[in-house]
């Protein structure tokens, strides 16, 4: 049985945790990669950003520096508790999900093999990193069989497979 006070520190801890992995972003998670696509060419790669926050988040001079190249167009928002999908064909995903405000092309690939994805604000700095792997512990239906890789748990450590 556990005691009061060590119940105490325990919340602590999982708390110091949340707001940890919370701070490099401005609240921005990658909340779905598909890295690789089934079928020849990998058009229908992409990478979904949500905005866990209750304000917009204002992309402008936002890029992906690392793993693909991106630079988001000045007045690029995401509304609060919404997602915004940049991909390496915008129109080919579109048709393909018939879903529409895909931003893109990103150039450069997703890595196959897993790869650091980082998101820079205006000033360089790095608001978002994130490595995700092919291999176990990671899931592997996202290599190639036509799913994607998708974030299990807001607040979790997006490392962590
Ligand atoms: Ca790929
Ligand atoms: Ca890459």
């Amino acid at each position: 049985m556990m005691k009061r006070k060590q119940h105490f520190w325990l919340l602590v801890a999982i708390f110091v945790v949340n707001l940890w992995v919370a701070r490099p972003g401005m609240g921005l998670v990658v909340s779905e990669v598909m890295y690789h696509p089934a079928g020849a060419g990998e058009t229908l790669e992409f990478i979904e950003l949500y905005n866990d926050r209750a304000v917009i988040e204002d992309m402008t001079n936002c890029a992906f520096t690392n793993g693909i190249e991106y630079i988001f167009e000045p007045g690029t928002k995401i509304g609060p508790k919404s997602y915004l999908v940049v991909a390496r064909d915008p129109a080919a995903l579109q048709e393909a999900y018939g879903i529409s405000g895909v931003r893109g092309p990103y150039t450069g690939r997703l890595s196959n093999d897993g790869e650091r994805i980082e998101l820079s604000n205006g000033g360089g700095g790095i608001v978002l990193s994130f490595r995700y792997d092919d291999e176990r512990p990671w899931p592997l239906s996202p290599d190639g069989a036509g799913h994607s890789l998708i974030l299990a748990r807001l607040g979790g450590d997006p490392d962590e497979a």
